[in-house]
């Protein structure tokens, strides 16, 4: 029902439009084409400046509407990002005043030389030095913003500083896997073929340092204030790996591992203390339409206090051991035992 009025109507809009056309084309009939020209020209350059003036204003409205909805205001949570924020106002600025002066001087000269029959229209076909200034200077001005984009874009997916913690982040239909290296630093080897449902990433157990690995779902915990280097992949199309808080955004490519290191700033409590609210976490947003479940793709970066991230890290088990628990040693399987009975005591008994 809604889509057939709203068809209807388009087409009620349609008509009267047509018929308004189509009016005026018989008034002008009436009054003299020459003169209804004069006319319409006129009333054309005066709304050519009204349209200067209140788009000016509407998008300067927007701007104090939405400003606190974006994640400007909140700063950058990195390090590294903060470097992009300048860019990224630098970029505004120069964009932003030269679309301000381009705009009011194309609308302003639509108004100003307006027909006028004692004036002449002066015959400029073509200048080259003209053209040279206009070409050659925003050439230079974007190759200069290009330039410091590259070079922000190098650092982050260059080398990551040695004292890194690195997490394997895994994109796939529909959510993200991290996996850690454990005590060796050292990622396990994989192999798509061994993926099964149980060993779900395809760690080839046979390689001696995946026997340490960690590997948890949804949730990431690093550490505040200590560069992360994040080794990306994709288990079946490209997602892409989104930090808006932190600045930074990699795409994730099945069969070929991307990275990207970043310091972040503040921990979660911080960032809720900063933001004064409660329920704030770092996201992870898939940036790349992947499918139809894509909506649901969000991943959540837990940063905590060094301390707290050790903490964490000392209760996450092996995955080796969860796949081959016979070769988990007894302190393992004893603390497994020891953490069901505890949630066991925690957990309401259902009869
Ligand atoms: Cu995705």
């Amino acid at each position: 029902m809604k889509e057939f009025l709203t068809v209807a109507l388009g087409i009620l809009v349609f008509i009267v439009i047509f018929q308004i056309a189509k009016a005026s084309e018989y008034v002008s009939a009436l009054k003299g084409e020459e003169k209804t020209r004069k006319q319409n020209n006129k009333i054309n350059a005066f709304l050519l400046i009204a349209f200067l003036i209140f788009g000016l204003i509407g998008a300067w409205y927007c701007n104090e509407l939405y400003w606190g909805k974006t994640l400007y205001p909140q700063g950058s949570a990195s390090v590294e990002g903060e470097e992009q924020d300048v860019m990224m106002y630098i970029t505004i600025a120069v964009t932003g005043i030269v679309f301000i002066i381009t705009q009011a001087l194309l609308f302003w000269f639509s108004y100003k030389y307006q027909e006028n029959d004692n004036r002449k229209a002066f015959y400029f076909p073509h200048n080259t030095k003209l053209e040279l200034i206009w070409t050659g200077v925003p050439a230079i001005v974007l190759c200069t913003l290009v330039v410091f984009g590259l070079r922000f874009w190098f650092r982050v997916t260059d080398d990551a500083p040695k004292d890194s913690v690195v997490v394997e982040v895994t994109g796939h239909q529909f959510g993200w896997e991290f996996r850690y290296p454990g005590s060796d630093k050292v990622l396990g080897k994989k192999n798509y073929k061994l993926t099964t449902g149980a060993n779900s990433l395809g760690v080839d157990f046979a390689d001696k340092s995946s026997e340490d690995d960690i590997h948890v779902s949804a949730t990431m915990h690093i550490p505040v204030g200590k560069p992360c280097k994040m080794v990306i992949n994709a288990q079946d199309v490209i997602h892409s790996v989104g930090l808006p808080h932190f600045r930074l955004k990699m795409d994730a490519v099945p069969g070929i591992p991307t990275t990207q290191w970043f310091t972040p700033k503040y921990t979660t409590k911080e960032m809720q203390d900063k933001t004064k609210n409660p329920n704030f976490a770092y996201e992870i947003a898939c940036d790349q339409m992947c499918g139809a479940g894509h909506f649901s793709m969000r991943g959540v970066i837990v940063v905590d206090s060094e301390e707290d991230y050790k903490k964490w890290l000392s209760t996450q088990k092996p995955e080796y051991f969860t796949i081959f628990p016979d070769k988990a040693p007894k302190e393992v399987i004893a603390d497994s035992i020891k953490t069901s009975k505890q949630t066991a005591q925690v957990l309401p008994v259902k009869n």
